[in-house]
């Protein structure tokens, strides 16, 4: 018998509101942090939005989401991942009331996707906390973020509870680690952040996303609710005892977060890391309950591997998806620098599946690559983008081995199934899509979507349940 995914697998694809909605003022949306984030992760937000930052319209999502859901379902699309911009139910993030207009639109998106049979999971946060709470607060450094975020988590909660099963609290909760403000809305600079800051920070929204957790159950019993991190398979370079350890080390960052959500406590390692460290965790009465409410499912985003060593000074470095680590000599690298290792796939869903005996969902995957729309032998405008049906193809294939491997697998979604704004370099060039949107760096564009290779290919690995590779 060859590789076979379960019965009632969630194909579908992936994206975040900021990232696609644009109408950044539209009907009451307040500014979030990537209305200040013209150029991506590496350089310091701006005073106010500026017109370079492509983000502001997106592929105006806001406005064409019928016709974008409309493809999607043509590919079959079971799930379609989005999150709810923050800011466009709070514009400020403190206040009492949401804003009606805001609600109104998730549920016109919402109901969209249900017409065609397609189950919309939600991400809470994702990388678009409102501006307002950064400035005032400090975002996840200060304690107020947990109410304030658990008030937002409620409200829609049960404004959708009949049209959202399937929710997540943070995207990529990880990150935080290397990016303070764009992950934690934490406007301390990097190097000033002293490590109890940022471990607090990073209880806070451990505390607020269990509160999720247990707020959403509360609600809706049929909820599943994750945890969703940035994986990041880590290798040792050699099998030198020390590579090993140190390999575990940066592996254990990563994934105590992991523990926390699965578990409901902080592991034994990271309490040791922040006696040596000095770190004292300011634990609240009643926190330690709250952790006790565990995610329903794990879930992760998965583009790359990386591979450590305790002697990196002169070891060649990879780019990566917001961190990068030592290059392995084994591996190509996408036009980024990500180095593509289908097989790390297999490997952390079966790490996974062994350490915290959750059901796993990999909520998003794919290849970011400078896509050229040309017409194909009939003359249609396309992109041939069969480098990205063999990377799409190549990562499945290692899904299904999981799958023999006896690993739970909810479902599996395209990154930026449509092409979006770019979340580190905040530019159109690195596409992603499946859909190719003309829109470019210099704001240009028609904003015309076009099906690519890879939209048909898709189109037929869902109809066949994965059969059709
Ligand atoms: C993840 C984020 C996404 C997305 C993706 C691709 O880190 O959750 O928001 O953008 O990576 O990254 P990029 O857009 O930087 O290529």
């Amino acid at each position: 018998m060859g590789l076979q995914f379960p019965q009632g697998f969630l194909w579908g694809g992936s994206v975040a509101a900021n990232q696609l909605e644009g109408a950044y003022q539209e009907e009451g949306k307040g500014l979030s942090i990537q209305d200040v984030l013209p150029h991506g992760v590496k350089t310091p937000p701006t005073d106010a939005p500026t017109k370079d930052n492509l983000k502001l319209i997106g592929i105006d999502f806001y406005h064409r989401y019928k016709e974008d859901i409309k493809l999607f379902a043509e590919m079959g699309f079971k799930t379609f991942r989005t999150s709810i911009a923050w800011s466009r139910i709070f514009p400020k993030g403190d206040e009492a009331e949401p804003n009606e207009k805001g609600l109104q639109f998730y549920d016109r998106l919402f109901e969209e996707c249900l017409k065609y049979g397609i189950e919309p999971m939600v991400t809470l946060s994702h990388y678009e906390t409102p501006l307002h709470l950064t400035r005032e607060y400090n975002g996840w450094a200060n304690r107020k973020l947990v109410e304030f975020y658990t008030h937002f988590a409620k409200t829609v909660f049960t404004r959708y509870k009949d049209k959202v099963k399937y929710w997540l609290t943070f995207n990529e909760i990880n990150s935080i680690l290397e990016h303070p403000f764009m992950s934690g809305g934490i406007v301390t600079p990097k190097e000033k952040l002293s490590l109890q800051d940022l471990y607090q920070a990073i209880h806070h929204e451990l505390v607020a996303s269990a509160a999720a957790v247990q707020i959403g159950h509360e609600i809706n019993p049929d909820f599943k609710i994750g945890c969703m991190v940035l994986s990041l398979p880590t290798y040792p370079l050699t099998p030198h005892p020390d590579d090993v350890i140190q390999a575990m080390h940066t592996d254990h960052q990563n994934t105590f977060f992991l523990e926390v959500h699965a578990r409901g406590k902080y592991p034994g390692y990271m309490k040791r890391f922040f006696q040596e460290n000095g770190i004292q965790l300011d634990f609240e009465p009643g926190d330690e309950e709250t952790l006790a409410h565990t995610v329903d499912f794990i879930s992760f985003s998965y583009y790359m591997s990386i591979c450590e060593t305790a002697n990196s000074e002169n070891q060649p470095k990879s780019e990566g998806n917001l961190f990068g680590g030592v290059s392995n000599p084994h591996l190509p690298s996408s036009e980024w620098g990500w180095q593509i290792d289908p097989k790390g796939l297999r490997y952390i869903l079966n790490l996974f599946q062994d350490r915290y005996q959750k059901p796993l969902f990999i909520v998003e995957n794919g290849l970011g690559a400078a896509d050229q729309l040309t017409p194909n032998e009939r003359g249609e405008l396309t992109v041939e983008d069969d480098y990205r049906i063999d990377y799409l193809r190549a990562h499945l294939l290692q899904v299904a081995e999981a799958i023999a491997d006896g690993v739970e697998v909810m479902g599996y979604l395209v990154w930026g199934c449509i092409d979006l704004v770019s979340n580190s370099t905040a530019e159109m060039k690195k596409r992603y899509g499946l859909i190719y949107v003309d829109r470019h760096d210099d704001g240009s564009g028609t904003l015309e979507r076009y099906r690519k290779n890879s939209f048909h290919w898709y189109r037929k690995v869902i109809g066949t349940n994965g059969q059709c590779l």
